[in-house]
């Protein structure tokens, strides 16, 4: 199994915008699914990618710092995946992901997820291009995760509680994460997930493929609006 791998990137200030102009042009959402080392993400991709097949092509940009492993997990699931190398970095770069987008098969997707490396510190403060974002945080890691690392959970969609099983097992304390997450990010959605007996998947795949669906919708809107008035018709 041969896995593109993308180890740097020039330095582009404007590579997160023109990783969106790439995206819109090919109309392919694209999601940056961040969280914190072993929060869970791949084990997510795993549940979540065979679930999404026959609605939503997808293909997957993998960040981490050294190796392959979680790209091959993915692999071997018949999706496109490209592994990006962070070689010294803690979080990925737009331009490295505009490298990685140029290795994907775009016109035959519909959705990119990057992986982001599991650094909290930084990851957060970085556009790639995204359409959108999910943080994933696991229980047994504490809920004052999101008090430490905020940027974490700035402008994210989505928070992924993950490892749910493992709530009896934590003093995660629930409302004290809902009253810190509201603080930063008052709009996030929240689905606890459990990969282990799939817990939350399908409701995670329903959430994705909502994004997918409507800006699907706004394509085709954009589309009419630009078409002569005897075509709309
Ligand atoms: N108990 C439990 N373990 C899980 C669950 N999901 C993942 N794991 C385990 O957690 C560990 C880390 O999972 P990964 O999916 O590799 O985590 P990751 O966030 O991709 O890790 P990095 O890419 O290294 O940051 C693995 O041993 C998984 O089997 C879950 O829902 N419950
Ligand atoms: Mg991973």
């Amino acid at each position: 199994m041969t896995i593109p791998v993308v180890r740097q990137a020039p330095c582009n200030p404007r590579a997160a915008s023109e990783n969106r102009r790439i995206l819109d042009t090919a109309g392919v959402m694209c999601l940056n699914l961040l969280g914190t080392t072993g929060s869970g993400k791949t084990a997510l991709l795993e549940a979540i990618l065979p679930r999404l097949r026959g609605a939503v092509n997808t293909g997957v940009i993998m960040g981490d710092l050294v190796g392959t492993c979680d790209a091959k997990r993915v692999a071997v699931l018949g999706v496109p995946v490209v592994q990006l190398v962070a070689d010294g970095s803690c979080h990925l770069q737009a331009d490295q992901v505009q490298q990685a987008l140029h290795e994907l098969p775009l016109n035959r997707l519909q959705l990119v997820v990057v992986e982001n490396v599991g650094c909290p510190v930084c990851q957060g403060a970085a556009d790639l291009g995204e359409h959108l974002r999910a943080t994933a945080l696991c229980c047994a890691t504490g809920h004052a995760v999101a008090h430490k690392y905020p940027q974490l959970f700035r402008d994210t969609a989505l928070v992924l509680l993950t490892k749910h099983d493992l709530l009896p097992y934590s003093d995660f304390d629930v409302n004290a994460f809902l009253r810190t997450l509201a603080s930063i990010s008052p709009a996030a959605e929240i689905i606890c997930t459990d990969t282990r007996k799939r817990v939350g998947i399908d409701r995670l795949a329903g959430w994705i493929l909502g994004y997918v669906r409507a800006q699907r919708l706004r394509r085709v809107r954009r589309a009419s609006a630009a078409a002569p008035a005897w075509l709309a018709t």
